[in-house]
């Protein structure tokens, strides 16, 4: 079998070595453009439109649990994904632990006024401050797939209430689930109390921008926003205003419309947003490569997967 691979900035020769002694029968090469040899597998990290001209290709391995810029090229011109392969994300693979943990951070951190103890310190300023009850304390999981109902359960271990919301209805155990339309009366219902708002949907074109002033305004004035999943989820003036006037106590970002965050983004002057650079749950090579062998090998013998992406719906 032949496989393609198309990650850049990293270091492809480790994950080509890997790949090779995880799926030893395997010609793998590096895929280039302009290369339009046949191959049967594509295991990719934002890979060109061109790449999908190969011909051949049975399944594309996504190497992130966000297809949406795989699924912009088809949405920009339908028919670039070959009919004929199947779209794979990568499921969990080491990232619902790592994002479980940033979001346990950031949700203890406003939890017990680490926020604002930063910006007392700032000041030079010496108060204590009375903690948040946890009982009224409402974390809300926007998404409930692998990576949301691992942070749902991660942080209902702190002891505060937490509830999810989802497109179709889920049940997990221990967590308060709503399901329906963003914007719509389940989305406001599970909203509201919720003190914060974290955000892990897949990016869609139904998504865009669904952390924006009319979200915020259901929350219970003092919020906090906490985004890892895409920065075209976030009205970015909308945060700011709401920062300003108090509708939110301060939010944390892990991803943003422009990545790199541009050095003059006004996003870096206000103390109250936390940046870290969409690093809350990084693709782990080794545990990524056996999970995309495993699958690879589950195709060849004519087994199914999991992971795989409806495209229409765009997860
Ligand atoms: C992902 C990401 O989609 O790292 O996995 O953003």
């Amino acid at each position: 079998m032949k496989i393609i691979f198309w990650f850049p900035q990293t270091d492809a020769s480790a994950w080509l070595h890997g790949l090779a002694h995880a799926l030893p029968d395997a010609e793998l090469r590096e895929w280039q453009p302009g290369d339009t040899a046949p191959a049967d597998y594509a295991v990719v990290w934002h890979p060109p439109r061109e790449l999908f001209g190969v011909p051949g290709l049975r399944a594309i391995f996504n190497l992130g649990a966000g297809v949406d810029a795989i699924l912009a090229h088809e949405r920009e011109r339908p028919g670039t994904l070959p009919g004929t392969a199947m779209l794979v994300r990568l499921e969990d693979s080491g990232m619902g632990r790592q994002m479980s943990e940033y979001v346990q951070h950031a949700v203890l951190r406003y939890l017990r006024r680490f926020d604002d103890y930063a910006l007392a310190q700032a000041h030079r300023e010496w108060h204590v401050l009375a903690p948040h009850p946890h009982e009224t304390f409402t974390v809300g999981v926007l998404g409930l797939g692998v990576l949301g109902a691992q942070v749902a359960h991660a942080v209902a271990s702190l002891g505060v209430p937490v509830r999810g919301f989802s497109r179709s209805a889920k049940t997990i155990e221990g967590i308060e689930t709503f399901s329906g339309e963003l914007h719509g009366p389940q989305f406001d219902a599970f909203l509201d109390g919720v003190k914060v708002l974290v955000n892990l949907l897949p990016a869609t074109p139904d998504t865009e921008g669904v952390l924006n002033a009319r979200t915020f305004s259901r929350l219970p004035r003092g919020a906090y926003v906490v985004n890892v999943a895409r920065g075209t989820h976030l009205a970015e003036q909308d945060l700011l205003d709401a920062l300003a006037d108090g509708t939110l106590a301060a939010a944390t970002l892990d991803v943003f419309r422009e990545e790199p965050l541009p050095p003059d983004h006004p996003f870096w002057r206000e103390p109250r947003i936390t940046i870290t650079p969409h690093s809350s749950a990084l693709t782990l090579r080794d545990e990524a490569i056996s999970q995309v062998a495993d699958k690879i090998g589950a195709l060849a013998r004519g087994e199914t997967v999991s992971g795989i992406v409806h495209v229409g719906r765009g997860y």
